[in-house]
């Protein structure tokens, strides 16, 4: 085989979000998010568990950032909780919530790690779903106006934001099906929401334009889907699938419109959406993060409301504790696509990852996890074949550094780098961390070896 080598300058990093490993959701002073809120209502989360210690990042984020020194990241992808920095929302800033996010990022750089902030990874202040939340068209100046305390803040020091991680999760698990915050079930919110998402995403890169000094982008997960057979039935169920995840977003981001075959899916649901919106949608983004991490190969089925299409298992596949299929070359198949329909622009890999049970830890020793070091070593080949084929990455990022809150799952499922105890806080590394560090450090070619 030959020795695979990435490009100069490739960017390394490990990504997490802020409700999933922080803990202290209340300390100094923050306001309750609709994740706090969901997270303590009887029913909701596996277990019955909370965000209300996590991974006590809150407390432990200098040994974190030093596991980060240990693998040899060049960055580190994480989000910033709204209502730590802005309890209501809006108006008044708490400065003890913002001071914890600018003494991650002094750390970070201290220990020459790039800084990739996300203002938005699910955690919305509790204050402003009692005003509507999502459905209100406000939030995009209510989340510009809080981009904006965060860009005066930490742009220089911050030299890569997120706006938002994953509209598509928020719409389809917060207001289509429920089963995430804040729990809503209507095929009515949905498009509104998803519309709402993409105004605050474009407002947020607009207030960047007018103050910031580096980049701004948006994070999508994307699932490539493929038909079962060749049915016409089965192929228009894949335009339907496809349409709804992978461009519903970003097509309202970079094209300015949205695709048709959902007007067939949500039918009379469907609003009606002023032209002038995407002027603001549509600001244009310096990059585009893409989450990958499974594929659906797809069938009509007039039971599965309202998109009438589900998902096939692949009898010889493998697939993830989280029930998804393994499969690399829709790493592949998602850049070459992003990039033949969006045209050229700096992508990054802003997540990457797989939930496997791990053997129990043995006191100093490296934990070995077999299935998940497979699934980094493949999907980073394939993520080379992907530049390899002209696609324009700059960076990848894995999904997880550290075991975490897996949001309504609770901690039943095991994405990190590093294994956590949640008795003891005990962070010990994986044989993937491992493989990551060499992988870093030898810019690739051990994938070849
Ligand atoms: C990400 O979302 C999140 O950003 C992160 O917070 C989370 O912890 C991480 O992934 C792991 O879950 O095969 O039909 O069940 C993941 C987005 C969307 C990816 C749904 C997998 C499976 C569709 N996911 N998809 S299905």
């Amino acid at each position: 085989m030959t020795r695979l080598r990435f490009p100069d300058g490739f960017l390394w990093g490990a990504a997490t979000s802020a409700y999933q490993i922080e803990g202290s959701p209340l300390a100094d002073g923050a306001g309750p998010s609709i994740w706090q809120r969901f997270a303590h209502t009887p029913g909701m989360m596996r277990d019955g568990a909370t965000g209300d210690v996590a991974c006590d990042h809150y407390r432990r984020f200098r040994e974190d950032v030093r596991l980060m020194k240990a693998l040899g990241l060049t960055g580190y992808r994480f989000s910033i909780n709204w209502a730590r920095v802005l309890p209501e929302g809006t108006g008044r800033i708490n400065p003890k919530g913002l001071d914890f996010y600018a003494r991650l990022v002094d750390e970070l750089l201290a220990n020459g790690i790039e800084p990739n902030a996300t203002l938005f990874h699910w955690d919305l202040p509790a204050a402003l779903d009692d005003r509507g939340g999502w459905l209100n068209r406000d939030v995009a100046h209510w989340f510009a106006e809080y981009a904006q305390v965060m860009f005066r803040a930490l742009d220089g020091r911050v030299r890569q934001w997120t706006t938002i991680n994953e509209p598509w999760v928020v719409v389809d698990g917060g207001y289509l099906h429920g089963t995430l915050a804040p729990g809503h079930r209507s095929k009515y919110e949905a498009p509104r929401v998803a519309h709402n998402l993409m105004r605050a995403s474009g407002a947020a890169i607009q207030a960047y334009r007018a103050h910031g000094r580096h980049h701004i982008g948006v994070v999508f997960n994307i699932e490539p889907k493929y038909p079962a057979t060749s049915s016409a039935q089965d192929l228009a169920a894949t335009r339907r699938a496809h349409a709804y995840m992978n461009e519903q977003f970003a097509d309202a981001a970079l094209l300015g419109r949205y695709p048709p075959e959902l007007h067939e899916v949500f039918g009379e649901a469907w609003p009606a959406i002023p032209e002038a919106d995407f002027a603001l949608t549509c600001q244009r983004p310096d990059f585009v993060g893409i989450n990958y991490y499974t594929r659906a190969v797809v069938r009509h089925d007039p039971g599965q409301y309202p998109l009438q299409a589900s998902p096939v298992r692949q009898p010889q596949a493998t697939y993830t504790e989280t029930g998804w299929e393994v499969y690399p070359q829709g790493m592949v198949d998602t850049l070459t696509w992003f990039r033949d329909r969006y045209g050229d622009l700096p992508l990054y890999v802003t997540e990457n990852g797989a939930a496997f049970p791990d053997p129990p830890v043995a006191d100093g020793e490296v934990l070995d996890d077999p299935p998940r070091a497979d699934y980094l070593r493949r999907h980073l080949q394939a993520l080379h074949a992907a530049i390899e084929a002209g696609v324009d990455v700059r960076g990848y990022y894995a999904w997880s550094l550290l075991d975490n809150l897996e949001w309504s799952l609770g901690y039943s499922k095991r994405f990190g780098l590093y294994h956590v105890d949640f008795a003891t806080q005990k962070r010990t590394p994986k044989a993937s961390a491992r493989l990551y560090a060499e992988v870093i450090a030898s810019h690739g070619a051990v994938l070849g070896a």
